[in-house]
């Protein structure tokens, strides 16, 4: 019956897709000169792509003799805009960093403690598999109770989903639920899809917490800052690099940006500065939206804000009378509770302006479409849905939504969960409230972490598998869609250093260890290999990987289409086919069909709101160890604005005491400064960690778990990094 069913299955299924591979570009950028002399040293270029960040720029890997000296960024690669930024160029010492995680590893001490055993890889897995398999036992069968948790970024991140899947259980979680799942929800009520900005021909951005300065995208980064001639208007409660490059900054109440998004729209509907064709032709339920905004004035949102009524008005005008000018969408990890909503407020801004499907506004994303990585299903009799799903109005099944998702496990409601295999994540770092997340970890029987380095959550699990670096993989040709979309790959630069394992083998390998209801090792239904998928992805364009091998990306030339939509080319993905000012969709489902302010709560006189931020130098919880950094700001500090350092008595340096609502703590020494309202706090991610193995950063500083609260938007699901409220004082 078991075979039967895998056969019949396959007999339906589509085959596997793609993948391709490597090895070493041509000398291409070089003198003739030049290159005769690289070519007696050894020196060899190889074109691959960046994994430090989610940007994935492409480079060449300059490797002399066999070392990796130097990434330089490929200037062909548009999207890159000809960059490397200081993370990017850091990456290539991270092989060699004494500190990587260099074989798998089994715990032998507490959780914790730092004892461990070497393993070969048959011991690290049968580890897995032998407690997980007991466990799998104790819960009647139920695969259901492991949770699988993964980030974007190694291009092997599918191959995690199908060993998930193929194994049985529903309960994942992906880095959206903590990043832009709500940013995504709000954008796509209204437009039907999650657009991008045209930075580059847009000569008024309005950037609502959005630090493009600091927190890099390419090549939003690059475009809003080389062209001196756009205006931008940023609103941010700290004096952020973006805030000082900028014409205006507002230091916005924080939580407040919808009641600024409002307004705009009450004078730009009240004073009839709207794009009359744009909103006729393409948007539906301009008028219920118009009588919605006459209760939020100008004067109304000042208070709300603490941006003046007067500069509101004036930035209305302006963004309405201005072609191409636009309310940046940004990404910014979830916001305040009304998340969902104050981007749809900011989307309707756009909107109402016709600053959708024009040059300089907002753009639907097109792709490269690549063959899909297609995998044979396993079929189970026993199946339960995932813990949280009747929490969330729009729960995405692949992403999850980690903080009701961590709620109900740590209760085992409705059902227990006992481990943990986490992928390319660095949970006890990365979700808010630690100590909840050391609870949930307390319960588990088993967690796994696949990692290139000791994190938190590595030195906290059972077993450490590592996957080789970034720069001694193969990594099959991943799709970026934009309005000028590529296709990127990842070839090696060296032989892996170490007894590590790319993504595939390393989680094909954990498969062979377990089996389907029917008996069937669930390695089998993991077919070909990376390079077989490369070609496989890439066989709807012949020289494709030819390219990508070359360069390090593939383009077809293609770009997105402006003003397709407005010539019905393409169709608007909303229910009404248009752009949804009212959203019945939300009506049905008990929501507010209109973006309806609520407040954004007071902060007591003795407290403050805590903010989280991108540091251009790190990438969140993983860049601080990194000695090239690290000695930027071997340590952070907590941000306090001067007049309220000075009531509480506190002076630079001092080590102060954070403490949250709900028992959160950390130390820290403060950092007296101008460049923060008075009623926030900051400091930046990636210090404190609990691994021992990251010397540079262990007991250095705070991390934001150990004082962000637990808190979560209902529609998306996406954790709020913006809703904490703390107390600081002298210790
Ligand atoms: N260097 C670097 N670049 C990165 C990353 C990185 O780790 N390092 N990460 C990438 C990723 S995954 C993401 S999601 C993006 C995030 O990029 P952004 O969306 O730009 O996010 P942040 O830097 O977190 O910006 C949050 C800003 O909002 C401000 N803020 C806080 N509360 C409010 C408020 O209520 N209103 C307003 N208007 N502002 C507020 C904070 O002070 C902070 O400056 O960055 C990407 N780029
Ligand atoms: N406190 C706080 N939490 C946040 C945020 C915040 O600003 N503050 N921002 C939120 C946002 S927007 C995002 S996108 C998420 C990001 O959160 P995460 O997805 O956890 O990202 P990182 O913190 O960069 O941790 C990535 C982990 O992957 C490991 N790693 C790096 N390269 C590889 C590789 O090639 N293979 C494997 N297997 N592992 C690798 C790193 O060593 C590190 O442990 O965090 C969210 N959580
Ligand atoms: S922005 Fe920097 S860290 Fe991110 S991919 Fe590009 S070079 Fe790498
Ligand atoms: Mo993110």
């Amino acid at each position: 019956m078991s075979i039967t069913r895998r056969k019949f299955l396959k007999g339906t299924a589509a085959g596997l897709g793609c993948l391709g591979m490597s090895s070493v570009a041509g000398l291409r950028y070089v003198s003739k000169a030049h290159a005769e002399e690289l070519a007696a040293q050894k020196v060899k270029y190889v074109a691959s792509s960046c994994a430090i960040c989610t940007n994935k720029c492409v480079f060449r890997g300059q490797v002399v003799n066999g070392v990796i000296k130097r990434l330089e960024p490929q200037p062909e690669f548009a999207k890159g805009r000809g960059m490397m930024c200081a993370r990017g160029n850091a990456g290539a010492w991270t092989p060699y960093d004494p500190n990587r995680v260099k074989y798998p590893m089994i715990r032998t001490g507490k959780r914790g403690e730092g004892k461990w055993k070497k393993a070969t890889w048959d011991e690290a897995y049968a580890y897995i598999a032998e407690k997980t398999n007991k466990v799998v036992e104790e819960e009647g069968g139920h695969r259901s109770c492991i949770g699988f948790v993964s980030s974007e970024g190694t291009y092997h991140e599918h191959y995690w989903h199908q060993f998930r899947e193929v194994f049985g259980s529903p309960n994942t979680l992906r880095h959206p639920g903590l990043c832009l799942s709500s940013n995504i929800r709000g954008n796509m009520s209204v437009f039907g899809t999650y657009p991008t900005a045209d930075v580059k021909n847009s000569p008024y951005i309005i950037l609502a917490g959005a630090d493009r300065a600091e927190a890099i995208f390419t090549p939003d980064t690059m475009d809003m800052f080389s062209d001196r001639s756009k205006k931008i208007i940023c609103l941010d409660p700290r004096f952020t690099k973006t805030a000082a490059k900028a014409t205006e900054w507002y230091p916005i109440k924080p939580g407040s940006d919808m009641a600024f998004a409002l307004a705009l729209l009450h004078v730009i509907i009240g004073e009839n500065l709207y794009d009359k064709d744009f909103v006729r032709d393409h948007c539906e339920g301009f008028d219920q939206l118009a009588r919605h905004v006459k209760q939020y004035t100008p004067q109304w949102a000042a208070a709300e804000t603490d941006v003046p009524a007067e500069a509101i008005q004036k930035i209305a005008r302006e963004f309405a009378k201005t072609p191409g000018a636009v309310f940046y969408p940004g990404r910014r990890s979830g916001w305040h509770g009304q998340d969902v909503h104050a981007r749809r407020a900011i989307a309707m801004v756009n909107a109402v302006c016709g600053s959708f499907d024009r040059e300089g506004g907002l753009i639907p994303n097109i792709s490269i479409p690549l063959k899909s990585y297609f995998y044979e299903p396993a079929w189970y009799d026993l199946t339960r849905p995932r813990l949280e799903a009747d929490d969330v109005t729009f729960l995405n099944p692949r992403d999850g939504s980690w903080i009701p998702w961590r709620e109900r496990a740590i209760k085992g409601d409705p059902y227990p969960i006992r481990g943990l295999f986490i992928y390319k994540q660095n949970v006890v770092d990365s979700v808010p409230d630690r100590n909840m997340t050391m609870e949930l970890f307390d319960k588990m029987d088993i967690i796994v972490s696949i990692d290139t380095f000791m994190s938190s959550t590595a030195w906290l699990a059972d077993v450490v598998l590592p996957e080789s670096n970034y720069l001694e993989r193969f990594d099959a040709p991943y799709g970026l869609s934009g309005i000028e979309p590529f296709v990127v790959i990842r070839q090696p630069l060296i032989k892996p250093l170490y007894d590590t394992r790319p993504g595939f083998d390393l989680i094909k390998g954990l498969a062979a260890h377990f089996e389907d209801e029917d008996g069937i090792s669930l390695d089998e239904y993991f077919e070909g290999d990376v390079e077989q998928h490369a070609r496989d992805f890439m066989s709807d364009y012949p020289g494709g990987l030819e390219m990508l091998k070359e360069k390090g990306f593939f383009t077809d030339g293609r770009k997105a289409e402006i003003g397709a939509y407005r010539s019905g080319k393409s169709t608007i993905n909303t229910s009404t086919q248009k752009v949804e000012l009212y959203s019945a969709d939300f009506e049905s489902r008990g929501l507010d069909p209109l973006p309806v302010y609520r407040g954004c709560g007071v902060i007591p006189k003795d407290r403050f709101r805590f903010v989280v931020g991108r540091h251009a130098i790190h990438t969140h919880s993983m860049t601080a160890a990194f000695p090239d950094l690290n000695w930027h700001m071997p340590e952070n500090s907590v941000w306090i604005n001067t007049a309220s350092a000075k009531e509480l008595g506190i002076k630079p340096g001092d080590m102060v005491l954070l403490t949250n609502r709900t028992g959160g703590e950390a130390r820290i020494k403060a950092q007296v400064t101008e460049a923060i309202r008075p009623d926030c706090l900051y400091f930046a991610h990636g210090y404190g960690s609990m691994s021992k193995d990251q010397p540079l950063v262990f007991g250095k500083g705070a991390t934001q778990s150990q004082i962000l609260e637990s808190h979560y938007e209902s529609i998306s699901g996406n954790a709020m990094m913006h809703e904490t409220i703390v107390e600081i004082r002298k210790v």
